[in-house]
């Protein structure tokens, strides 16, 4: 067992607002640590799946004299300890204008201070972790296409004032090709006040996030490289448990805890109320999700407050030492602009023989927007780039038993030329790693309680009604809302249906049921079956519950549930196969 160390000369001036650490005010009488009896044997030992179980990277003291635990000095103003911020009614106006631009109100935004502190959300327990002071050195890169601007030098400051600066060596900001005036010189002056620990490059032309992070990556001389998003706010102590982990292993990729910021009010809030823990899955579509970690993985810790191990991660968020980051091949340079660069990222970690753990003492806020502000640039596909991306994934990563799992979810993708993956193929290949059953047997073990194998498909499209240009449509997939027809769009999205051979008729992630005399869009239920049936002699979609037939009506956009009628043009529905290339 490593001696874990701290001196006072790991003090620092940290920003305005925010010294760390300032060993001596802390009152311990105030807040007691909750020292639970550790349930197994830390420290390297062996857990039942005979894998290591946590490292020597912290211990548990009851004090927390000498650990890396700030004192926060608390200001008044607008939106201090994260409380919400509102605009004025005069100013409705931009604020709207703004919010359609940025995803988010930046009238609220500008009127918060750039080292607002924010509140802990952290667990208690994560005061009194003690962690080694000889860890590596952290570049934080930020990426960003047309950001706001104080969002921006916001989470700027901000990673400034919550990390010891013998920690961070570097921010590297990449302009992913942005086209707004206050992302110019105004930004490139206004970075000038933090003499060189701030480097800014700019793309010329318009890469995407996902190879603008490996190109910040490549800029960056830290050992451990942490990307965060443009419009983040970090926690207190939150840089510090996390390089503790990649000191233990160079190979774990550590994922802080992510609060929410509101996109219009800019009020911080800990996105899980205490005492449960989650972590990152995916669902057959590859539509990212969180869910409860379950009782084996959580038994594998001594201590709540420990990382504890997940499948993948939301992808904005994390730390990974930078080698490490490279010697993986960095991420598929294939994949477009947004979306699914964190399960390229997950697989080839776990399947390759790195791990991700999820680090609940590390938390950073993050503006969730309320739309996506920017366009995907002019690339010229036939199927949206999140699903070129998912399939170069899954092309990669997935057995083929798994492959068909998403293209029984996606059908009307499979096929397409997604460009060359032999790449990363060879990769997978020359480093041995393991299948994808494997990571689903060992690590993502929960995916198929919550997300069992799909049954196939018996028909997939557009569910076109008989001699018209109509189409079922999940309105936005709306849960609670009643399915209706519309004109038929051929885009796929929420026109596009999937009759599975045990009943369930689906579109994207959705259900849809019959309720009272309608189709009502719903949560899919865990069990992926129905009570759907079509019937391809006389074209009706029965129910063989309520034993009625579904029916455009006449005059409306609602399709009802109605006696069958099998002479009846308004209950004749085809499966229309989308082709979209
Ligand atoms: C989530 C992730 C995001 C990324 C994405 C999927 C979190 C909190 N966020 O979406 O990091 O993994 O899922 O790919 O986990 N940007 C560019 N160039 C572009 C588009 C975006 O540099 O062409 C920047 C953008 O300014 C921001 C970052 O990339 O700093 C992430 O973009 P986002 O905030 O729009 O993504 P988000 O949070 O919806
Ligand atoms: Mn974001």
């Amino acid at each position: 067992r490593r001696d874990v160390k701290h001196s006072d000369d790991d003090l620092h001036k940290g920003g305005p607002n925010i010294d760390l650490p300032n060993h001596n005010s802390y009152d311990s009488k105030k807040v007691e640590p909750q020292f639970g009896k550790p349930k197994s044997v830390l420290q390297g030992s062996r857990g039942s799946d005979d894998s290591v179980i946590m490292g020597p990277t912290a211990t548990l003291k009851k004090n927390t004299l000498g650990n890396f635990e700030p004192v926060i000095k608390q200001s008044v103003g607008p939106g201090e300890n994260g409380e919400p911020v509102f605009h004025d009614m005069s100013e409705d106006r931009e604020a709207k204008r703004q919010l359609q631009q940025y995803g988010f109100n930046m009238v609220v935004s500008d009127k918060i201070a750039m080292n607002r502190t924010i509140p802990d959300t952290r667990l208690d327990e994560c005061k009194y972790w003690h962690y080694p002071t000889d860890l590596p050195s952290a570049s934080v890169i930020l990426v960003f296409h047309n950001e706001g601007f104080s969002t921006l030098v916001r989470t700027v400051h901000s990673v400034i004032n919550t990390s010891p600066p013998q920690y961070l060596k570097e921010i590297v900001m990449v302009d992913d090709f942005s086209d707004k005036e206050h992302l110019k010189d105004k930004l490139e002056e206004y970075l000038r006040q933090f003499k060189g620990l701030v480097k800014l490059f700019r793309n010329s032309q318009r890469e995407g996030l996902i190879r603008t992070r490996t190109i910040g990556a490549q800029h960056a001389t830290g050992d451990v490289i942490i990307f965060l998003d443009a419009h983040c706010e970090c926690n207190r102590n939150w840089l510090v448990p996390l390089l503790a982990r990649i000191r233990y292993n160079r190979k774990i990729m550590a994922v802080p805890t992510i609060d929410g910021i509101d996109f219009n009010t800019f009020r911080v809030r800990p996105v899980y109320s205490h005492g449960t823990h989650y972590r990152g899955i995916f669902e057959w579509g590859f539509l990212y999700k969180e869910s409860e970690v379950p009782q084996r993985e959580l038994d594998r810790r001594a201590h709540f407050s420990e990382p504890y191990r997940a499948p993948t991660h939301a992808g904005g968020l994390f730390a990974m030492d930078r080698s490490y980051f490279f010697e993986l091949g960095a991420y598929d340079d294939g994949l477009l602009i947004w979306g699914g660069e964190n399960f390229e990222l997950s697989f080839k970690i776990w399947q390759c023989g790195g791990e991700i753990e999820w680090v609940p003492c590390s938390r950073v806020a993050h503006v969730y927007r309320n739309h996506m502000p920017y366009s995907f640039g002019k690339l010229d596909t036939k199927i949206p780039i999140i699903q070129i991306n998912y399939m170069r994934v899954v092309e990669v990563w997935l057995d083929d038993e798994y492959k068909e799992y998403f293209y029984t979810r996606e059908p009307s993708v499979r096929g397409y030329d997604i460009g060359d993956i032999s790449k990363q193929l060879a990769f997978k290949k020359e480093h041995k790693c393991k299948s994808f059953k494997w990571f689903m047997n060992n690590i993502a073990y929960e995916v198929f309680d919550r997300f069992p194998p799909p049954p196939p498909n018996k028909h997939w499209g557009m569910l076109e009604q008989e001699g018209s240009s109509d189409c079922w449509d999940a309105v936005g997939w709306s849960v609670g809302r009643n399915a209706e027809i519309y004109h038929c769009h051929k885009m796929g999205g929420s026109q596009l249906f999937r009759l599975n051979t045990k009943g369930q008729l689906a579109s994207g992630e959705r259900c849809l049921i019959p309720k009272g005399n309608h189709v009502q869009v719903t949560v899919c239920p865990t069990d992926p079956s129905g009570h759907w049936e079509y019937l391809d002699d006389t074209k009706q979609m029965k129910d063989t519950l309520s034993g009625k037939c579904a029916g455009h009506d006449a005059n409306s956009n609602v399709i009802s549930m109605l006696p069958c009628d099998s002479s009846s043009k308004l209950q004749q529905f085809t499966f229309t196969q989308i082709k979209q290339f």
